[in-house]
């Protein structure tokens, strides 16, 4: 049934890519997503994140938001949109790039830094301990791209990733997107008592739970702003940011069975079964 749905997902996520390359407004890509999903949208997952160019930053992107104008300047999309099946949802994001160059081979590093994350989670650990991972894989990827000039460990310590990525990286998946249990003790609902309340994710990992990993960088104007009046202004690559804010960012999210066996990627099965 899981693979079900995201096949489904995929043909609507295939669809928007090619509407992007065609010059489709975000709207249209909206539709063609839609109508390849065959889901009307009050049936989907959620409103659809379809934005173009510095659109691709904003966190949650759609619904009167969309742009009905095809943009003159094409440099980039982000698609984060699910369908549903049998009441099930699913989540999955992709970014594309216009043409070849420093923001296509970004994605393609954000592509290898999210399969580190989902190859980590393993039954029996913290999820805490994969979003610590995360933290490490996208700080190198950061340094690597002249974008925080620091040694990795060092920039997780001083917490510069925040900056760029503004959210957790997994959150349970069911009949809800956001599914809820994250920060459950026990089947009573007791909530796992913590420091670290902002995290969606504490729990242990356990066979059969559904997550999704989804790591992201954004050029986000009111993040930037602050990093700049921050005492680590002097380590941050502000030519390479200003040459990157056109695109506004970039995400990449698959869901993902937990089984004693280790993770099995639902998304890529989907999509390697389409493609
Ligand atoms: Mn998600």
């Amino acid at each position: 049934m899981w693979q079900k749905r995201i096949v489904l997902l995929f043909r609507g996520i295939a669809a928007a890519r090619e509407a992007f390359y065609t010059g489709a407004s975000e709207l249209d890509i909206a539709l063609a997503f839609q109508q390849a999903c065959q889901q009307p949208e009050e049936q989907l997952a959620f409103a659809s994140i379809i934005g173009i160019n510095e659109h691709a930053g904003i966190l949650h992107y759609s619904g009167r938001d969309t742009n009905r104008i095809t943009a003159d300047k094409r440099h980039s999309l982000l698609i984060d949109a699910g369908a549903t099946y049998n009441g099930y949802a699913a989540d999955t994001c992709r970014t594309y790039a216009y043409r070849e160059g420093l923001y296509a081979e970004m994605i393609s590093a954000l592509d290898t830094v999210q399969q580190t994350i989902v190859k980590a989670l393993r039954v029996g650990a913290q999820y805490i301990d994969n979003h610590i991972l995360a933290m490490h894989q996208l700080a190198g990827l950061l340094k690597e791209f002249q974008i925080i000039n620091l040694e990795p460990d060092s920039a997780v310590e001083l917490d510069l990733i925040k900056y760029f990525m503004p959210h957790n990286v997994s959150h349970f998946l069911g009949l809800q997107v956001h599914d809820v249990g994250g920060n459950q003790a026990d089947i009573s609902g007791t909530l796992i008592d913590s420091n670290e309340p902002k995290h969606k994710m504490r729990r242990v990992i356990e066979a059969n739970q559904i997550l999704t990993v989804e790591p992201g960088i954004y050029f986000i104007d009111i993040l930037l702003k602050s990093l700049a009046q921050s005492e680590h202004r002097n380590v941050i690559g502000w030519d390479r940011i200003e040459q990157l804010k056109p695109y506004g960012g970039m995400r990449i999210e698959d869901n993902i069975l937990i089984t004693t066996d280790g993770p099995v990627n639902l998304t890529r099965q989907a999509f390697k079964e389409i493609l």
